[in-house]
């Protein structure tokens, strides 16, 4: 079986209102293994080139803007699809509740065009191409680590 990286944050949001350790209890208890974690303030032009795919939407400045705004972590944990249905949808409002964002986040944003999903607590890698391209972007070379989990064997046969 193909071994899978996920680029997991938390945003800002997520870090103001104190769901940093939930969040990554959901991951860790699910059993993915961790990988890399940082916390620190994302620059501009890093929050650009991690959302360059959303450069024509209306939303995009005060994405980068909301992005930036606090500190945020940074979590690289295994299997892309299934961390994507532990976050949920990206509208709080249709997230279904036992998700990360139907169980934290409601529904916001004055700046969106008819959906109002702005803060939505936490990002994962949409595909496993996108958790290569995004782990290589937030992190450098040295700052993953290998390592076996004990639990590795009752996790999978
Ligand atoms: P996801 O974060 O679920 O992968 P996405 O990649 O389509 O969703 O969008 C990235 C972020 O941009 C999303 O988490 C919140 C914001 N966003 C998406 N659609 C939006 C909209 N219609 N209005 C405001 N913000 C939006
Ligand atoms: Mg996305």
């Amino acid at each position: 079986e193909q071994v899978e990286q996920t680029y997991i944050m938390v945003k800002p949001d997520g870090v103001q209102r104190g769901l940093v350790g939930e969040i990554i209890s959901r991951f860790e208890r699910k059993g993915f293994k961790l990988t890399g974690l940082k916390l620190f303030q994302c620059p501009k032009e890093l929050a650009e080139e991690h959302y360059k795919d959303l450069k024509s939407k209306s939303f995009y400045p005060t994405l980068i803007d909301y992005i930036t705004s606090g500190p945020v972590v940074w979590e690289g944990v295994g299997v892309v699809a299934s961390a994507r249905k532990l976050i949920g949808s990206t509208n709080p409002l249709q997230a279904e509740p036992g998700t990360i964002r139907g169980d934290f986040a409601v529904q916001t944003g004055r700046y969106s065009d008819n959906e109002n999903v702005g803060r939505n607590v936490v990002h994962g890698s949409d595909s496993p191409e996108n958790g290569k391209r995004e782990t290589a972007l937030w992190f450098k070379e040295g700052e993953l680590c290998e390592w076996t989990p004990a639990q590795a064997p009752w996790l999978m046969e």
